[in-house]
């Protein structure tokens, strides 16, 4: 696929034959150190994710996004990356990650590796060298400022997991920008020879076979630290578009970029089929179900109402061209069913149903086929996220701390995935804990009713349905609090669907009422006026 081809302004509902490969498939994501341990060290590794890989092809996913894997201290697990051109060895060898890309061709299903270039590990030899010396080459490839009059930082810009975001570099005397973490300094994208080594490195991994890359924390890589600009700052388009014409412009590969801070006015700027990604992960729909929407550890209780206006807002926004990454969990935020559900079975296969059936690519986030639900940690022990032990740190009482966390935490999110009735992750005690579900894997399998089946099933919908695919999205029942109501409609298909998002039994609204053919239904089929708790239905018309 050329540029000027992708480029050009389509309207895609016509048919699925102008889709792209990422548009019709379904991805999934891993996180590697809590998907499947192969040698008994309790971490998940990539020969356990060979080992596992029919899972996921059973399911019919043509795309994993893999969480970081690449060589790494693990402050942030892998989110700091101290070569980019290597394995982590408690994840495995260059040669594994081969075997993996072959393997999961073999069945039909392209990688995407996680690509984190707005900062790296403060053990990656650039920063090594960068440190030594003001004069040194490399300085000029991470973010240095002089001291405040008064020697402390230079500004008062925070870091997104608390404290000052510039630490002093004592040899030196000058301080280093660092968004997350001391350990994660950020790379100074301003400077021309560090951005065209990292469209090489993107090249090199490009040739060992992966599908594309998702893009950590893209929109911040723009920044004016200066100017205090940060998100979406006056740099970004400019790289974006210079990394489109030097790693993606001729390929089929997909960029899908991750952008807490896109909105509906910049969302067009980013993404297929005339921005410089193929689409976003953006976070309005997960922000606006938060209690309090400034601070995410404040308690407050998930509001359906905000949740599902800044989702419609974006499926209409890219309703006829344009395209969502659709997701409702992933490794940085609660389960889903626990966020948005009550974690019950029957809140899993609603929200599933939702999640296979708005117009874009989906991503499942691994566990939450078989509905996986909050960690349910209760102590301060039992976390190991940098971002939560920071706030736990922090927190006025250890008690609120603790509430705040068992809501929030990311590690609620990274218990190990539940293969077997006992676990079946590791042989030994996980690096993290279990948590306190009991679903898994082996046990849905045989269960025509499970959580799993559900996504079999929707997987398979999804895929054989063009109006699932191409269709435009037709807001129904706009104003109802808790019921999500929708149409997706093609040349050949006008689908209906309805989720009960509520623990009560609700009247069908009048603009959403159900007749047809049902294609897929939650529950057994009764009354297609009232919808049981957590009850989901797609019909068609057609
Ligand atoms: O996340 C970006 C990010 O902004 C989150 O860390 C966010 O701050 C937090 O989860 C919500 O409070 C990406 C990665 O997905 C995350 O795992 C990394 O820790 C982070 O970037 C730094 O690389
Ligand atoms: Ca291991």
């Amino acid at each position: 696929m050329g540029f000027a081809e992708r480029n050009r302004e389509r309207d895609a509902a016509g048919s699925t034959d102008d889709l792209k490969w990422w548009q019709t498939v379904t991805a999934y994501q891993i996180y590697p150190r809590s998907f499947q341990d192969s040698n008994g060290d309790g971490i998940g590794d990539i020969p356990g994710i060979i080992s596992r890989l029919d899972h996921i092809a059973d399911l019919g996913v043509g795309m994993i996004w893999l969480s970081p894997v690449y060589r790494s201290p693990m402050r942030d697990n892998g989110y700091d990356i101290s070569d980019y051109r290597d394995i982590a060895p408690e994840y495995g060898t260059l040669d594994d990650m081969d075997r993996l890309i072959a393997a999961a061709d073999k069945r039909g299903i392209r990688i995407v590796m996680d690509l984190v270039v707005n900062h790296t590990s403060d053990r990656h030899i650039w920063f090594e060298e960068a440190r030594r010396a003001a004069s040194d080459p490399r300085r000029d490839c991470y973010v240095w400022r002089d001291p405040a009059p008064d020697g402390g930082p230079p500004n008062d810009l925070q870091s997104y997991f608390g404290g000052p975001a510039w630490t002093l570099c004592p040899k030196t005397g000058q301080y280093y920008l660092h968004l997350f973490a001391p350990e994660q300094p950020d790379l100074n994208w301003q400077n021309p020879e560090l951005r065209a080594d990292i469209y090489d490195m993107m090249r090199w991994w490009v040739d060992r076979g992966i599908g594309g890359f998702r893009m950590d924390v893209i929109d911040l890589i723009g920044k004016d630290v200066d100017q205090g600009l940060i998100a979406e700052g006056p740099h970004l388009w400019r790289y974006l578009d210079e990394m489109h014409r030097n790693v993606v412009a001729g390929t089929d590969l997909v960029t899908i970029g991750e952008s807490w801070h896109a909105s509906l006015g910049s969302g067009p700027r980013y993404v297929w089929p005339t921005g410089p990604l193929s689409m976003i992960f953006q976070f309005s729909h997960i922000v606006a179900g938060w209690g309090n929407q400034t601070d995410k550890w404040a308690s407050g209780k998930f509001c359906p109402v905000s949740f599902k206006r800044a989702l419609y807002d974006w499926q209409s926004l890219f309703s006829r061209s344009g395209w969502n990454a659709n997701f409702l969990g992933n490794h940085d935020l609660p389960r889903m069913v626990s966020a948005y559900g009550d974690g019950s079975a029957a809140a899993a296969k609603a929200l599933a149903v939702l999640l296979l059936t708005l117009r874009g690519t989906p991503f499942i986030f691994q566990g939450d086929e078989i509905g996986m639900r909050n960690a349910g940690f209760r102590a301060a022990s039992e976390y190991r996220d940098i971002e939560t032990l920071n706030m736990l740190g922090a927190a006025r009482d250890p008690a609120s701390g603790l509430a705040a966390a068992g809501r929030m935490s990311r590690d609620n999110a990274r218990s190990p995935l539940r293969w077997t009735a006992s676990g079946g992750f590791s042989e030994v005690r996980p690096w993290i804990g279990y948590g306190t579900g009991t679903e898994s894997v082996e046990v849905q399998s045989d269960d025509e009713n499970s959580v799993l089946a559900a996504y079999r099933d929707l997987i398979r919908l999804r895929s054989r349905h063009e109006a699932l695919l191409s269709g435009h999205f037709i807001p129904l029942a706009e104003d109802h609090q808790t019921i999500l109501a929708y149409r997706r409609v093609s040349n050949s298909e006008d689908l209906k669907i309805v989720v009960n998002l509520s623990d009560e039994t609700m009247p069908v609204p009048i603009d959403a009422a159900l007749s047809g053919n049902i294609l897929f239904n939650t529950h057994p089929v009764g009354s297609l006026e009232f919808m049981d708790a957590y009850q989901a239905v797609i019909v068609t018309d057609g």
